[in-house]
């Protein structure tokens, strides 16, 4: 029997339609990396983005810009004057981008520690940089702007696939539709665009190839050329060539989806991707954020509470996405810091995807590699309470380290911290529980060690089995108090919990 396929159109209608592939919500946890010609210089005014690098020096470069003078980009061109002297360009980092460390095997055998379930690298970055062989960057840039052709002369995007996948995680691709300096539409050209695109109709692009002005038609045959002889076929290609499990497109914000001419791109994905009943993608093609595509994305923010509709939070470690050398210590998130953000989104039902930002010789700084490490140590313990898991509805009013700004949920738990233990951190309420819940288990994680009784309130308790914590394999006491469950949470020492940070007690 020949079941009809659902043919998607290049309508939001139809491309909404189509249902989130499960294993996304299920992964809860991502690796992130950031890794092109900008990891050379790896800088960037603190709190910045480095990978914006080349950008910022371009603002400085670029005497027509308004915005030349801010903090982030006179700090780009002072740093690449000084270290690499004034006539060193941005495209003269692709020699020293060598990745000659570059293994693979080892960044994945760290990823697979981790508990990550996916990885999402960077196949170009705004810079329009590839780290696979697209013969349409180089074709377009007019000298070799990949991976293969030159610097590292080595197909990243292919060993770190191959290598991910053995660990048995899935791989997933960024793949920025801005291109900021492709000649088939320059930046003088963007630029116009950006500020001609309020004078004209969206609604009738046909007239802006037609317009008399002939910056806005410049303009408007630029983004054309480099739409259909750069962007669709690289999309295309590394989706039939890597098959990645996730999209992560980028670079939309500032223009419209009509412009960017993404529903058709996307209609294509999900009609013809060799693993299209597998493949995701995020939200930003165009329209505003969290609307259309696939699942919705935050940066940098505390993500959803309670939608209908997968969603992720990405962030790095410290305040940059591209490796920035000038962060410190006291820049990055602690790994307890890390592990409650983790557990903060997932309880309200979303994935986390945390960055690094690895160098250009190809090593993952050390202290990054710790914190994914940390993360897997827990997850080793607690991974039942994540993975698979959904919302349970009740959420805690603290969110991913930031002073909450509003009272989400609340808890309904009680108990006391226990002193031995890790103690709250400052703008942290000392009593909070963050809940998940699968099939019949609900799982109550405390993000400080709970002291005597830990009582959690207003459960359907005629339903519940019993109660363990997980990694501590002797039975606990426990008991049914009208609609609360009682639990004597055993007084263990700093070296007899199971786990750091946080402790999960599974409600049967
Ligand atoms: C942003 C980009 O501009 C940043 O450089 C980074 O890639 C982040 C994930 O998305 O919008």
């Amino acid at each position: 029997q020949i079941t009809a396929q659902k043919i998607y159109e290049a309508t939001w209608e139809s491309l909404d339609s189509r249902k989130d592939p499960e294993w996304f919500s299920d992964a809860k946890f991502g690796i992130f990396i950031h890794w092109g010609l900008y990891s050379v210089p790896g800088y960037t005014a603190k709190g910045n983005y480095a990978e914006w690098y080349g950008n910022h020096l371009k603002k400085v470069l670029n005497e027509k810009s308004s915005k030349h003078d801010s903090i982030r980009h006179l700090a780009a061109k002072s740093y690449q004057d000084k270290v690499y002297g004034a006539d060193f360009k941005y495209s003269d980092f692709r020699d020293l981008f060598t990745t000659h460390e570059f293994d693979a095997k080892q960044w994945a055998g760290v990823f697979k520690k981790s508990g990550a379930k996916y990885v999402v690298l960077t196949s170009k970055h705004h810079d329009g940089y590839c780290l696979w062989p697209s013969k349409e960057a180089s074709k377009s840039f007019g000298l070799p702007w990949n991976s293969v052709e030159s610097g590292p002369k080595r197909d990243l995007v292919g060993e770190l696939t191959n290598a991910v996948r053995a660990e048995g995680i899935k791989m997933g691709l960024y793949y920025s539709i801005w291109d900021w300096y492709n000649p088939y539409w320059s930046a003088e050209q963007q630029e116009a665009l950006k500020s001609g695109t309020l004078a004209v109709d969206l609604n009738n692009i046909e007239a802006h190839s037609k317009s008399s002005n002939k910056e806005v038609k410049e303009s408007m045959d630029g983004l054309s050329k480099y739409i259909h002889e750069v962007m669709y076929p690289q999309f295309k290609e590394i989706v039939n060539n890597y098959q990645p499990s996730l999209i992560f497109s980028d670079g939309d914000w500032w223009m419209n989806d009509d412009l960017w001419e993404t529903r058709p791109l996307l209609a294509w994905l999900f009609n013809n991707a060799p693993n299209k009943d597998e493949v995701v993608i995020n939200d930003r093609w165009g329209q505003v954020r969290g609307e259309h595509g696939g699942y919705y994305t935050t940066e940098y923010g505390s993500g959803f509470d309670n939608i209908d509709k997968p969603w992720e939070e990405n962030r790095g470690i410290g305040h940059s996405f591209g490796y920035n050398r000038i962060e410190n210590l006291e820049d990055y998130k602690t790994s307890q810091e890390l592990v409650y953000v983790l557990i903060d989104i997932v309880s309200r039902g979303g994935n986390l995807l945390l960055n690094i930002g690895p160098r250009a010789d190809g090593l993952i700084p050390v202290i990054m590699q710790q914190r994914l490490i940390d993360i897997g140590d827990w997850l080793d313990v607690n991974g039942e309470a994540i993975y698979g898991t959904k919302t349970f509805g009740r959420t805690c009013q603290w969110s991913a380290g930031k002073k909450p700004s509003e009272v989400r949920g609340g808890f309904k738990a009680e108990y006391d911290v226990m002193a031995l233990t890790v103690e709250p951190k400052e703008g942290m309420a000392s009593k909070e529980v963050f809940f998940t819940q699968k099939e019949n288990d609900l799982y109550c994680i405390c993000p400080v060690y709970p002291k005597g009784k830990l009582i959690i309130k207003d459960l359907d308790t005629e339903i519940v089995e019993g109660v363990e914590m997980l990694g501590y394999d002797k039975p606990l006491e426990w008991k049914k108090q009208g609609g609360n469950i009682v639990i004597n949470v055993p007084p263990l020492t700093i070296s007899e919990v199971p786990c750091n940070f946080a402790w999960t007690f599974k409600i049967k």
